[in-house]
């Protein structure tokens, strides 16, 4: 019985050791984007994005320009991210950050159009 009881410790050890893995190895990243309108210029805001490499990002992108057109792009040509994004319907792109660099990020639409960077660190 004693033995029994002894694995069963050693068991329960194991299993806590096993669990989440600590917060300083993130796997993850997740933002929010809104395009906005100030003074006649379209911004997605926040304009910089900061993970470090081997990260999975994901970007939601909410666009409120009230003003037509009604819609606009996030695009980030370098890593082959690219959405349309409609007034009232916020999108989701994912991607694994799997290189490092500063990587523009623009409307795809419309050249004027405030975009930002992605900066992925080593
Ligand atoms: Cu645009």
């Amino acid at each position: 019985m004693r033995t029994l009881v002894g694995t069963l410790a050693g068991v329960a050890c194991l299993v806590a050791l096993a669990g989440p893995a600590p917060a300083a190895e993130p796997t993850g990243m997740s933002f929010t984007v809104v395009n906005i309108e100030y003074e006649g210029t379209k911004i997605w805001t926040p304009g910089t994005l900061v993970v470090k490499k081997g990260t999975k990002v994901t970007v939601k992108l909410i666009n409120n320009v009230k003003s037509e057109p009604n819609q606009h792009g996030f695009a980030i040509p370098g890593y082959n991210v690219a959405a349309i994004v409609n007034r009232g319907e916020p999108q989701t792109v994912e991607f694994t950050a799997d290189k490092a660099g500063v990587f523009p990020i623009i409307c795809q639409l419309h050249p004027a159009h405030v975009g930002g960077e992605l900066v992925v660190l080593e």
